[in-house]
């Protein structure tokens, strides 16, 4: 089945057209960023240019896609915008819930009785909206969106940083916070700063051992965790097409980790491929139509420099496995240099568990190659000698990976199949004595690795990798090992050696499903009840903020100056916190309790200006909320980083932070904080951020003549009785000054909707 082909042959209806426009207006030759960013003009044809970097601009995606731990605050918003209906087509994926610790069975059940309320509010809401419906075990959202929905030239955001994913399929695809979805499914435009563009040209082959996680883990390593920030990534070259559509999709996806707004690829024969092999032959044919407009102008990919604000060029032939971490994906080690890193930082080098899968690889492809080297593990005498896992990423991978006999092969070794879903990747994963803090190393496929993010042990070292090296590794059972050059002991005390991995890019024959897990909405939904119970732990419907009271902010204090990275994950913990996504008020407490305090090297323990004395943040805040006293949270660089989860923005606002003043911000969170109603402050000088005390007092001046690109000014008043005042940032442009005086941009929705 073919999902909104109308849709997918209207925007190729006017693709021509409006590339034509752009190239006009722009007066060069374009990119494929460009060609599909200008085709999804909110106001049509393009009549100017626009400014990399610089100009913010209305898009219209053509469809939003939303998990089940983002989807719940996003639909709660999305209720309160009184519309009957989505006006695009959206879905939403139940993958994020499911706690892994048996096996696929046991586990499904599990959070199917645990989670029951949420997944039947789900379930209620996407049948009401006209929402397609995943349900739990279909698979993790970005596989199921690259197996049904993504194409070529097509525009989507998503309710999760993985989103961009879909770039493996040409879209340009971003995470955004559940608001900006709202605004979406609200028929209204959606808004992006025009991205700066990065060209990365990949010349030669993959070979070997190496992968296209490889790519990705290399271009973290040059890039960094914010290199990306504010950039979309196109990847182009002779090294780009030979390589598989899900490859493709593996590279994009980890582009989240360094910041990127999206990655994305041209249209190719692997597409089309892949296109055809699930089931798309009509959207594979249309794409064929216009393939000269779905990737970039020759003349862009010929003189790289011309075009792209920043080329990196990658030769895949030469191209090294590598693992990167810990504690950062950014770290990136070449095998053949691990040996020397591990022993210099004194990482542990026995591999206690070896993960594969995730959203970031599961494909038919990675698990077939990942399978070569688990069937050598009996031909060559091995045993395997970390515990070693899989989690597949859709339902139609696992059903075809198990008619394969992959499954049965990886059972023999004594792997685990964990559901089809996000588990041991966003911290649902129950791993037995990880409550021991014990300081160990696990390696996986996934794509992010931030202290205790998998188990939540702040002493598990995750490295990543790709499947075929983390499997090798777990048969290793040692972080030392080189698959390309070393040998292992076997049972009989021979020394054998791994041939390189070897797979499939598509199934011989063919992905086969039996329930895919996916549930149509009714056609007329005005009918559906939501209903939520007033005492429910685990839903609570959202009441709105109060707008801006139209003065400065004055006396605010200090609730923590968070040291060094502080990520979503360190701002709203997953894992066990999970469960209240859909409750605002009990998800609050764990407000920043990752977050390192400045003043005294601790996590959650921060002082209390009124009483003195030390509490926990979340204790904290609600305190200072209780006294009616507002405070400022202050935060390092590339505060915010990871998740797209508005939880990380809305407990600060829920519980009376009024401003978050850091040196630098990940997009989305600086988003997310808007959309609330919140201020998102820049240092104009970094090095003032030394100068804000535990004790301080802090005005905000300038409030009332709030306007795009015109500072702020913070009084710092300290405990000694002096005081000083610095100059504050921020990005909002008119409509985003609006959100702050509303108390948030759905204030203005809700607003518009009742006049
Ligand atoms: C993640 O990988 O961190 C998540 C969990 O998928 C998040 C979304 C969330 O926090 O629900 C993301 O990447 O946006
Ligand atoms: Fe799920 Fe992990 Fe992918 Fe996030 S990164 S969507 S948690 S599998």
């Amino acid at each position: 089945m073919v999902f909104d082909l109308e849709m997918i042959k209207k925007v190729y209806a006017s693709f021509a057209s409006r590339v034509e426009a752009a190239r006009k207006v722009v007066g060069r030759p374009l990119t494929l960023t460009e060609k599909i960013l200008y085709a999804h003009l909110w106001q049509g044809n393009a009549t100017n240019a626009f400014e990399r970097g610089k100009s913010y601009v209305d898009f219209a995606p053509d469809r939003v896609a939303m998990q089940d731990a983002t989807a719940q605050m996003a639909l709660l918003q999305f209720m309160q915008a009184g519309r009957d209906k989505v006006a695009v087509p959206s879905t939403v994926h139940c993958d994020h819930l499911i706690v892994a610790k048996e096996n696929s069975v046991a586990d499904l059940q599990r959070a199917m009785n645990e989670s029951s309320e949420v997944f039947d509010f789900l379930s209620s809401v996407s049948n009401k909206y006209g929402i397609g419906f995943w349900k739990p075990g279909a698979g993790i959202i970005h596989q199921v969106v690259l197996e049904n929905y993504a194409f070529p030239g097509g525009m989507m955001i998503g309710t999760d940083s993985h989103t961009v994913n879909a770039g493996g399929l040409g879209m340009i695809a971003i995470g955004v916070g559940g608001a900006d979805a709202c605004d979406v499914m609200a028929g209204l435009p959606w808004e992006l700063k025009f991205p700066k563009l990065i060209g990365v040209k990949l010349t030669g082959k993959l070979n070997g051992w190496t992968a296209p996680k490889d790519v990705i883990l290399k271009v973290s390593g040059i890039l960094t965790v914010k290199g990306g920030t504010g950039a979309v990534v196109e990847y182009f070259g002779e090294g780009a097409t030979s390589m598989s559509c899900t490859g493709k999709g593996t590279i994009c996806n980890m582009g989240a980790e360094i910041g990127a707004t999206t990655s994305t690829f041209g249209y190719d024969e692997s597409m089309s491929r892949y296109l055809k092999a699930t089931g798309r032959e009509e959207v594979a044919a249309l794409a064929d139509s216009i393939k000269q407009h779905l990737t970039a102008d020759a003349e862009v990919y010929a003189n790289p420099e011309n075009y792209f604000d920043q080329v990196i060029e990658i030769n895949l032939s030469e191209l090294e496995p590598h693992l990167n971490g810990p504690f950062t994906p950014d770290l990136a080690t070449p095998i053949s240099q691990m040996k020397e890193a591990a022993a210099k930082n004194g990482w542990p080098t026995k591999i206690e568990f070896g993960l594969i899968g995730s959203c970031t690889n599961s494909s038919y492809e990675d698990i077939s190659r990942a399978v070569s080297l688990a069937k050598q593990v009996d031909e060559k005498g091995l045993k395997l000698k970390a515990n070693f896992t899989i989690t597949p990423g859709s339902e139609t991978v696992r059903y075809t990976i198990e008619r394969d006999g992959f499954l049965s092969l990886f059972n023999k070794i004594g792997a685990t199949v964990f559901a089809n879903a996000c588990g041991p990747c966003i911290g649902m994963w129950e791993r037995l004595g990880a409550e021991k803090q014990e300081k160990n190393t696990i390696v996986h496929s996934f794509n992010r690795n931030f202290a205790k993010r998998a188990d939540g042990n702040p002493n598990t070292m995750a490295f990543v990798g790709s499947p075929e090296l983390v499997t090798a590794l777990a048969i290793a059972g040692d972080l030392n090992f080189n698959p390309l050059t070393d040998t292992l002991t076997n049972e009989k005390g021979e020394q054998v050696k791994l041939d390189p991995p070897t797979g499939y890019e598509l199934p011989p024959q063919g992905f086969a499903v039996d329930d895919p897990g996916y549930q149509k909405p009714a056609a007329d939904g005005s009918k559906v009840q939501v209903v939520v119970d007033p005492k429910s732990k685990r839903l609570q419907l959202l009441d709105p903020f109060a707008a801006w009271e139209g003065v400065d902010l004055k006396g605010l204090r200090l609730l923590i100056k968070a040291k060094g990275k502080c990520t979503t994950d360190h701002i709203s913990m997953a894992g066990p916190w999970l469960k209240f996504r859909g409750h605002l008020d009990n998800i609050s407490n764990n407000l920043l309790i990752g977050a390192v305090n400045y003043f005294n090297d601790k996590t959650d323990l921060v002082k209390n200006l009124v009483t003195g004395e030390y509490g926990t943040v979340p204790n904290t805040q609600r305190a200072y909320k209780a006294a009616r006293i507002g405070t400022i949270v202050v935060g390092d660089e590339n505060y915010g980083e990871g998740s797209s989860r508005e939880h990380a923005a809305m407990e600060p606002r829920h519980l009376g932070v009024r401003a978050v003043l850091v040196k630098s911000f990940a997009r989305i969170h600086e988003t997310n904080l808007k959309k609330q109603g919140m201020l998102a402050l820049t240092f104009a000088n970094k090095e003032d951020y030394d100068k804000i005390l535990e004790d301080d007092t802090i005005d905000i001046i300038g409030l009332t003549s709030f306007a795009p690109n015109v500072s702020l000014q913070l009084n710092l008043h300290h405990a000694d009785g002096t005081s000083e005042a610095i100059f504050v940032n921020h990005s909002y442009n008119e409509q985003q000054i609006e959100w702050f005086k509303a108390g948030g941009a759905l204030n203005i929705i809700r607003r518009e909707f009742a006049g």
